[in-house]
Parts: structure tokens; C-alpha cells; sequence
């Protein structure tokens, strides 16, 4: 009785495994980090703008602008964005911008 109860046991915690992949490849896939290189930074206020404008992004969650290096990196809920809309928002306000390399 004991080997086929350890013999059930071991089959749910091989199945469980299987199953639980979908789940967690969505909740990593629905958020994701973009790094952008952005065009026409010249002054200290200028990361003031492209930040406001690729915030104002629905399904962007933050942005952090690095002025020294020219980059924007953006935290966004793939669900509700893109970095295509968030750099054609940037590019909007006068900063055009590309994924980084
Ligand atoms: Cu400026």
C-alpha cells in the first residue's frame, strides 16, 4: 500500500510542474524592461519631458532616465503596450528614441 501511495504522490509532483509552467511564462511575459537609446537630450530638463511623455503611456509602470547615458529604461505591462507606442511617444515630444542595443 505504502509503494503505491508514494507511487501517486510522485506522479501529482510530476504533473504539478507541467501545468504550472504556462502560468508562470504569462506572468513573466506581462511585464517586461526596455532600455531606450533617446536622441536630443542636450539639457538637464530635457529627461524631465521624455520621462513625462513615455509615462504618460498607458501600461507604463516607471521610467528612469539615465541623461549621462542618453537611455531611458522603461518598466511596461506588455498587455497594455509596447516599446513601439513608448518610443513613438517619446519621438512625439521631440525625442526620438530606440530599443538599445
Ligand atoms: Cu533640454
Amino acid at each position: 500500500m505504502k509503494k503505491i501511495l508514494a507511487l501517486v504522490l510522485l506522479g501529482l509532483t510530476a504533473v504539478a510542474p507541467i501545468t504550472a509552467v504556462p502560468a508562470a511564462a504569462q506572468a513573466v511575459a506581462a511585464e517586461q524592461t526596455v532600455t531606450f537609446a533617446v536622441d536630443n537630450m542636450t539639457c538637464a530638463l530635457c529627461p524631465i519631458t521624455v520621462k513625462r511623455a513615455m509615462e504618460g503611456v498607458a501600461g507604463v509602470r516607471a521610467v528612469e532616465i539615465d541623461f549621462e547615458a542618453r537611455t531611458a529604461t522603461v518598466f511596461f505591462d506588455t498587455a497594455a503596450t509596447s516599446p513601439d507606442a513608448i518610443a513613438a511617444a517619446s519621438a512625439n515630444a521631440g525625442y526620438p528614441a530606440r530599443i538599445a542595443g
